[in-house]
């Protein structure tokens, strides 16, 4: 063998010539020292690779409470602040939602007007009320009869095209613009009938894999149909400027009927407070009733369109803390019946955000109108305390609406009117939010399965401001959970 035929590396590595028995003993001491030592970095090292993994899932956040308590506000300030590429890109998807909200707002007013103008039309001593309950409030005895003039049914008249508007702007978004009829066949369980939750996820589950809404995906369809048949494409497009033109030439009409004191006073006697329900803009109407009109950030939150099944949005945060992860959040249709089809979700969720709207304590549910609506958030709060599958999940309370809660008290309603407990504790914000802030907090102690933190915050999610820096408060303290749980896995 001659010398360029050995490996230069084994001639280093190999015991050295002469090596005594005590000597190679200690060698090889020092060498498996050297592999343990090896061995254990590796492993380290592994372990550190999987955390990483683990730290770089998704973080899954769940928006639940009941309709109309601001899940899908929630989850739009979310995407205002961290993917604010994509809301750009959504933003004026939102137009023709906030042309359907305003229209409805006007056509509501002229189904009052409608039924008390006929109504008023009889002689007074027949007169005995059209046939729902409000009415009878209306032109109750006690107060002088409304008087309608030519002027109104002018306006009626000429605010007659939003009818057609309104049916073709639902035609296009779908179910979801219909508000939920009363029922009583719904239970306040959510979550706990494994094979009713199977019927019901089948029946509204629509688990979109990304985009904004079911409903945008549905005109987007339309639109990609179109795309290429010019014909069609013009057709959307003039179908879309006509519903402008014609909402901007009833501007002034509209302003009108919103002003007029008489059909002020005849909506505040059927109990019907517009301006605090979901998707109200007539006060915006002269920015809005405009042909060029497009929607602001605020438009777009305070915009309504309701939640059909359960829905996945991805984000990929642009900034704050976790930039660069990705965020799957799961906003969920709110009432009853949609309740059972969550509970697939629950699985491997990080945290969930609880919305319960404080303002609602003396309103019922749209779909059963013989349960309070903060006494279903308790209810829905405890149930989802108590579930089992939830007793790693963190719970982050909003105590939503508090700027309706805060008008709502300015008015001089009465919280104990509703709320018999409250008993006389003073009728102010500060000790309503404490109040109902303490009842959810027993709740959480008393039913949650393994102790855990109670995270709460006073919102108002169609600010978008003071939303952002409760997000990041949010975002902080999920992601330290997140951490926390990759490092013990
Ligand atoms: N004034 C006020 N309005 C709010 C607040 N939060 C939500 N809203 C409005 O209330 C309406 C209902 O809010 P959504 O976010 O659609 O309610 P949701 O919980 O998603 O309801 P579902 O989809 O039916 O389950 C919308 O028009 C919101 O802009 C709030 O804090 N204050
Ligand atoms: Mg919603």
């Amino acid at each position: 063998m001659n010398a360029t035929d050995i490996d230069p590396l084994a001639l280093a590595i190999a015991p050295p010539p002469n090596e005594t028995p005590a000597e190679r003993a200690e060698r090889e001491c020092a060498e498996a020292e050297a592999l343990r030592i090896s061995n254990e970095i590796d492993e380290q090292l592994k372990r550190e690779k999987e955390g990483e993994k683990k730290k770089r899932r998704p973080v899954k956040l769940l928006l639940l409470g009941q309709s109309e308590s601001g899940k899908t506000a929630t989850l739009k300030n979310f995407q205002l602040t961290y993917a604010k590429k994509e809301w750009l890109a959504e933003r004026n998807n939102w137009r023709a939602v906030v042309f359907l909200n305003l229209v409805k707002n006007v056509n509501n007013i002229l189904d009052v007007l409608s039924r008390e103008m006929a109504a008023a039309s009889l002689p007074s001593p027949e007169y005995v009320g059209s046939s729902d309950e409000s009415s009878e409030d209306i032109q109750s005895s006690s107060k002088p009869r409304l008087k309608f003039k030519e002027k109104h049914r002018l306006l009626k008249l000429r605010l007659g095209p939003l009818r057609r508007i309104q049916t073709d702007l639902e035609r296009r978004f779908g179910e979801s613009t219909l508000e939920p009829e009363p029922t009583t066949v719904t239970t306040a369980a959510p979550f706990d009938d494994e094979s009713a939750n199977r019927r019901v996820l089948k029946e509204f589950s629509i688990n979109s894999s990304n985009g904004w809404k079911s409903a945008f995906e549905k005109i987007r369809a339309r639109r990609a149909h179109a795309d290429g048949d010019a014909h069609a494409l013009r057709k959307i497009r003039d179908s879309d400027d006509e519903i402008a033109e014609v909402i901007a030439g009833c501007r002034d009409d509209m302003k009108a009927i919103w002003e007029d004191l008489t059909v002020r006073e005849m909506m505040s006697r059927s109990k019907t407070r517009l301006e605090d329900s979901a998707g109200f803009f007539l006060n915006d109407v002269e920015r809005i009733a405009v042909s060029n009109y497009e929607p602001t950030d605020d438009d777009v939150i305070r915009a309504r369109l309701r939640t059909l099944g359960v829905q996945e949005y991805k984000f990929i945060f642009e900034h704050g803390r976790t930039v660069g992860q990705e965020w799957r959040l799961y906003d969920v249709g709110g009432i009853r019946s949609s309740r059972a089809a969550w509970y697939p979700y629950f699985d491997d969720v990080n945290a969930i955000i609880f919305l319960a709207p404080i303002s609602c304590f003396d309103e019922k549910l749209a779909e059963d109108r013989r349960v309070n609506r903060l006494e279903d958030s308790f209810l829905l709060w405890k149930s989802v305390c108590s579930c089992k599958s939830l007793s790693r999940t963190q719970l982050i309370l909003f105590l939503n609406k508090c700027d309706l809660l805060q008008a709502k008290l300015q008015r001089g309603v009465r919280i104990r009117d509703s709320v018999p407990s409250f008993g006389d504790r003073r009728n102010d914000i500060a000790t309503a939010t404490k109040y109902f802030q303490q009842h959810f907090r027993e709740i959480l102690k008393q039913y949650s399965p393994a102790q855990r933190s109670f995270f709460v915050h006073l919102t108002s999610v169609i600010d978008t401001r003071s939303t952002a820096a409760t997000l990041a408060a949010v975002e902080e303290s999920i992601l330290r959970d997140h951490l926390r749980r990759a490092d013990l896995m």
